[in-house]
């Protein structure tokens, strides 16, 4: 399996993350690429190359025109503003304020933001960029008509809505993934997501469509980050009802349970019979994951990693969360080598 990675996504790293009130040293942090590098060298994959960079034409089919250009331009305008820290919004547009963009770049970062524990840098854009050009050049990397692709991405992607960056996500690498595969002849592509948080960008991008369904498994949103959204009852709206699935799941959640629930999403995709298959690999299912609440062991990651191969599909695997660092790599490959094993 070909793999994607770059290293503009050392561009990204702000000094802190707001969690429990204090500002702490980012759970997403470099390393975690570098350690992915590694494991991949050391489970024999190909070394991993560079992308090829998104067009922005793509980036506007997943994202607002608004949405790209406060973005781009966020590190530029707070600076402007006489502001040296990282970037983080101070008042958010909550009930019955009102939804209008402001011109200030103070209102501008709460306007656009889902949470607030992400600091945006002088590199973070740069950084976003490059990693979505991971996630374009391993779909563009199956529709040359290779079986799987891994894409790499840090920053990761899928808590990156329309118009949203948040949950140390700015553009959604998996809706970018999944896009090209449907510009580039796919009728139908299945999303499915691992990651222990639910993909409320993902969900939000593609809720209305019924060209792509979203699975979903992840910690409870009444006891689990993004909390607003990830619920069972949100299946979908207009042309995409039905085309969305979560499987919200407790604290303390077994590989036993957790797989019960994959496999019936697995079904929900195979009746669906997509052309191609994007997932949104985060490993902080890990049971030792400083952030979250499942009990996924290493050995587990391997599983089910062949239970997905048993779906037949063209899957381009994109990198997510993960922030047990030094078992983030092994966890990650395993997926990928149960994929390959199949
Ligand atoms: C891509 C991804 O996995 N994003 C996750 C973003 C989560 N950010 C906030 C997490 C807050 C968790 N608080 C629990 C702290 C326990 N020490
Ligand atoms: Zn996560």
């Amino acid at each position: 399996m070909k793999s994607f990675a770059t290293t503009t996504h050392e561009l990204h790293f702000p000094a802190g993350e707001l969690s429990g009130g204090e500002f702490v040293r980012p759970f997403e942090c470099p390393e975690r690429w570098q350690h992915v590098v590694d494991a991949l060298a050391a489970q024999g994959f190909e070394a991993p190359v560079e992308p090829t960079p998104v067009p922005d034409s793509l980036l506007a089919r997943v994202h607002s025109a608004s949405y790209l250009d406060f973005l781009s331009h966020a590190w530029e305008w707070w600076t402007a503003a006489g502001f040296t820290a990282p970037a983080l919004p101070s008042v958010i547009p909550a009930r019955r304020m009102q939804q209008r963009e402001p011109a200030h770049i103070d209102g501008k970062l709460g306007y656009y933001a889902m949470a607030i524990e992400t600091a945006i840098t002088s590199g973070s854009w740069h950084a976003a960029v490059g990693s979505a050009s991971c996630a374009y050049s391993a779909a563009a990397h199956l529709q040359a008509g290779h079986s799987s692709a891994f894409a790499l991405c840090r920053p990761p992607g899928h808590h990156a809505g329309i118009d949203l960056y948040g949950g140390y996500c700015f553009l959604n690498n998996a809706a970018v993934a999944a896009q090209h595969l449907l510009d580039s002849g796919a009728l139908r592509v299945a999303v499915l997501d691992v990651d222990f948080h639910h993909g409320n960008g993902t969900q939000d991008i593609f809720y209305k469509r019924d060209d792509v369904l979203f699975v979903s498994l992840h910690g409870d949103p009444a006891d689990a980050f993004p909390h607003f959204l990830g619920y069972a009852d949100e299946q979908g709206e207009g042309a995409g009802a039905g085309f969305n699935r979560n499987y919200p799941l407790p604290e303390g959640c077994s590989f036993e349970k957790w797989s019960a629930a994959l496999n019936d999403g697995l079904q929900h995709i195979t009746r669906y019979a997509p052309d191609a298959l994007v997932v949104s690999l985060g490993v902080d299912t890990f049971e030792h994951d400083p952030i979250s609440f499942f009990k996924l062991a290493t050995d587990d990651f391997s599983r089910y990693g062949d239970s997905l191969a048993k779906l037949n599909l063209p899957t381009v695997f994109v990198m997510e969360g993960g922030y047990a660092v030094a078992e983030i790599g092994t966890n990650t490959v395993n997926v990928l080598q149960g994929f390959q094993g199949s």
